[in-house]
C-alpha cells in the first residue's frame, strides 16, 4: 500500500471513529441494555455491538476487501495476516460505560500484511482522539506526541489493575506485588486501550494486563511503537496479533528493560 493511500484510509478510519464517538455520546441520554458474557463483571451492551455493526457495515461499503476483527464477533474469522485487517473494539471499558459514563475508548487498528499501519484510540467523554500512522508519529487531536524518554523503576507509575496482585496461574505469585512496591506508584483506569494511549503520551509511564485480547492492544501498539515505547508479552516476547489472549506490557524504553530483567523475568 502507498503513504497516499495511507492517507486516505486514516481520515476515513477517523471520521467513523468521531462519528461513533459521537453516537456513544448521545446514548448518554438513552436507556441501554446491559448483558453478561462470561460472568457478572463481563459486560456488553446494545451500544457495543451497535458500534462494531457500524463500522463493519462501512468498512465493507468502501473497502470490500478489508477484513475485520471486532471483539462482538460480527466481523470476520481471522487466521491469517494477509492483506488489510481491521481489528476493533467498539467500546474498550465497558464497566466504564456503563457505571461511569466516562474512561472508555473505541480502538481502531489497521494491518497491513501483519504490519500495523494506523491505530486509533477515542477517548469518547473527553473527546481526546490518540492516533498514530506507521512512520509518521503519534498525535493527541492535532498535537505531535514527543518521544519518550526511560526514567528509573523508583520514578515510574504504571497502570496496572488490582486482580492482578492476586493472579497465581498466568504469573508466579508475589511478582506483581513486588514490582508495585518498588514503582512510585499505580493507576487502574479500567480501559487497557485508554492506559496504553496514556502510556503513548506520557501521563503514565506503563501498563501491565495479564490477559489481553488483540482488539485490546492493537491500537495501543501502533501508538506506543510510533513514540519509541516498547510492547511486549511479560516475558519479553514479540505480541502476535493472532494469539487469543496474551499477557502484555508495555513501557518507556530503558524503563521496559529494567523491569522485564529485574522483576518480570525470573
Ligand atoms: P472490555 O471493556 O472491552 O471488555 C478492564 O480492565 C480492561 O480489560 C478493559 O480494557 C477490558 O476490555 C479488558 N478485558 C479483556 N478481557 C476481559 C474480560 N474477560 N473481562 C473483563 N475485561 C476484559
Ligand atoms: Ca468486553
Ligand atoms: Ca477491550
Ligand atoms: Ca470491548
Amino acid at each position: 500500500m502507498q503513504k497516499r493511500n495511507f492517507e486516505h484510509l486514516f481520515k476515513f478510519a477517523r471520521d467513523l471513529t468521531v462519528d461513533a464517538g459521537e453516537q456513544i455520546r448521545t446514548s448518554f441520554q438513552k436507556e441501554i441494555t446491559v448483558d453478561f458474557k462470561e460472568n457478572r463483571s463481563d459486560l456488553v451492551t446494545n451500544m457495543d455491538k451497535q458500534i462494531e455493526r457500524f463500522f463493519i457495515k462501512n468498512i465493507q461499503k468502501s473497502y470490500p476487501d478489508h477484513r475485520i476483527l471486532g471483539e462482538e464477533g460480527f466481523g470476520d474469522k481471522i487466521t491469517s495476516l494477509d492483506g488489510t485487517i481491521w481489528i476493533i473494539d467498539p467500546i474498550d471499558g465497558t464497566m466504564n460505560f456503563v457505571h461511569m459514563q466516562r474512561h472508555f475508548a473505541i480502538s481502531v487498528a489497521i494491518y497491513h500484511n501483519g504490519e500495523g499501519i494506523i491505530g486509533l484510540i477515542y477517548d469518547v467523554a473527553q473527546k481526546d482522539l490518540y492516533y498514530a500512522v506507521k512512520g509518521q508519529g503519534a498525535f493527541l487531536n492535532d498535537r505531535k506526541l514527543p518521544a519518550l524518554g526511560s526514567i528509573d523503576v523508583g520514578d515510574a507509575v504504571i497502570g496496572v489493575n488490582s486482580a492482578w496482585v492476586f493472579e497465581k496461574k498466568r504469573i508466579k505469585e508475589g511478582i506483581i506485588p513486588h514490582l508495585i512496591n518498588n514503582l512510585r506508584g499505580t493507576r487502574s483506569f479500567g480501559s487497557a486501550a485508554i492506559e496504553l494511549a496514556y502510556t503513548a503520551s506520557g501521563k503514565i509511564d506503563g501498563y501491565i494486563s495479564l490477559r489481553l485480547s488483540p482488539w485490546d492492544y492493537a491500537a495501543g501498539k501502533i501508538l506506543i511503537e510510533e513514540v519509541g515505547g516498547k510492547i511486549s508479552t511479560i516475558n519479553g516476547d514479540p505480541l502476535t496479533i493472532l494469539t487469543k489472549q496474551s499477557p502484555v506490557f508495555a513501557a518507556k524504553p530503558g524503563l521496559h528493560e529494567s523491569i522485564l530483567k529485574n522483576f518480570l523475568i525470573k
